[in-house]
């Protein structure tokens, strides 16, 4: 099975919002108990986003609820850094808890938070696990070789690579290595970051990332996968050298931001099928569906 676009696109619009927003997007996705829960970003009137809860239990059929889950407010002495949003955030179940890791946007510029949840009703946040400028933070699931790995995406300079580092406890983190750069010339020419949480599989831990390439004052957003060694997760193993999703529908197309396909968040099914939640032009929620040995094919 390649990549299936569900056929009743987009699954979430601002009108499945009961409450006054800009937009719905870029969702983090987790299973939790008998549902298919979405952490989604939503942009308030004043231009600032928090996080609102959707429920399903078919994953596609999403109820949003009444108010936002998570809001800078919430974020108590580290609120400086949330000042202007929190954005994008990846879920990884760890043991039995949910870690969040998303984009605070303040003055100082985007860095990674981060939050815990067991029931998704309270959280508890960490505040910042990096320096300015940072963003598209994945956590994953397990301890390797005695460690937590983090992927990021530092800024520097001009650079836009992806890099990993470790930490013994989820809040002291080090030994950074780099991972992955942009491809010039390429549909991922000008920055990449990683966009879903990792899936184990028996080849590696499997990701799509994001590509993005410039032209002029507008850019495009595609989506990748990549494999990383199993027990050396510091190693690529491989990825997609073309994108497996790209702007092509009107919903994909047209929006707050133009061309943009984006995901942080993705469900792996027993049967091995995955769904992949993403939002295009930054507007909206979609669906598309795959499988693992489908983009483990196409790591190769
Ligand atoms: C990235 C992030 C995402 C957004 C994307 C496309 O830098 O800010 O939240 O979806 O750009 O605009």
């Amino acid at each position: 099975m390649e990549i299936i676009r569900y056929k009743e696109n987009p699954i979430l619009t601002v009108e499945d919002v009961p409450f006054r927003v800009n937009s719905i997007f870029n969702p983090g996705a987790i299973k939790f108990q008998d549902e298919y829960l979405l952490v989604c970003r939503v942009e308030m009137p004043n231009g600032r986003s928090s996080f609102v809860l959707a429920r399903s239990k078919d994953g596609i059929k999403f109820t949003v609820e009444n108010q936002p889950c998570l809001t800078p407010k919430d974020h108590g002495d580290y609120s400086k850094y949330v000042e202007w949003g929190i954005e994008d955030t990846r879920i990884s179940k760890i043991e039995d808890d949910y870690y969040l890791t998303y984009t605070g946007y303040s003055k100082y510029m985007p860095l990674v938070i981060l939050s815990v949840t067991k029931d998704f009703k309270t959280y508890k946040t960490f505040g910042p696990i990096s320096v300015p400028s940072n963003k598209d933070c994945v956590i994953l699931p397990e301890k390797i070789s005695g460690f937590y790995w983090k992927v990021d995406r530092p800024s520097a300079e001009n650079r836009k690579d992806i890099w990993i580092s470790k930490s013994p406890d989820l809040i002291h983190w080090g030994n950074p290595q780099f991972l992955m750069e942009p491809q010039s010339g390429t549909w991922q020419g000008d920055k990449i970051g990683i966009s879903t949480p990792f899936i184990k599989t028996k080849e590696g831990w499997l990701a799509l990332y994001h590509g993005v390439r410039g032209f002029g004052i507008s850019s495009m957003y595609k989506l990748g996968a990549v494999l990383l060694d199993l027990e050396k997760p510091w190693v690529v193993k491989g990825k997609s050298s073309e994108p497996i999703l790209a702007p092509e529908k009107d919903y994909e197309r047209v929006g707050d931001v133009n061309n943009v396909v984006f995901s942080n968040g993705w469900i792996v099914e027993d049967n091995g099928s995955v769904k992949i939640y993403y939002s295009g032009a930054d507007t909206n929620i979609c669906l598309a569906e795959t499988s693992v040995n489908y983009l483990l094919s196409i790591c190769k």
